[in-house]
């Protein structure tokens, strides 16, 4: 696109613009039942999270209700949603799991 200086001429340069995809985020909620330890075990395995910054955002979502786990393309937020929600049921506890576009 910008013209570059080669020996003094002018050189077309181009880059190619590729499309970006859409982008959602993965979003837990906060309910009254799931124990505070179960939701920092679902950050820690399903989205990479240590055990501090786990917590951290386990308690964001116990105070103010929601919380986002990570921003990814279609196909992985949905596949990490129906991971947690899999999982959180499998061990009767109530947790959502959802999604949202940016
Ligand atoms: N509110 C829950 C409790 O007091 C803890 C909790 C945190 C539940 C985050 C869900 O997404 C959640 N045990």
């Amino acid at each position: 696109r910008t013209p570059e200086l080669e020996h003094g001429v002018a050189v077309e340069t181009s880059k190619p613009e590729l499309q970006r995809p859409p982008l959602f985020q993965v979003v837990l909620l906060n309910d009254d039942y799931t124990p505070m330890d179960f939701v920092v075990i679902i950050l820690e395995t399903f989205f990479g999270m240590n055990r501090e910054r786990a917590t951290q955002v386990m308690l964001h979502v116990h105070t103010r209700g929601k919380g986002v786990c990570g921003v990814y393309t279609r196909e992985v937020a949905e596949t990490k949603v129906t991971q947690v929600n899999e999982f959180s049921r499998a061990h009767q506890h109530p947790l959502l799991c959802t999604m949202e576009k940016l």
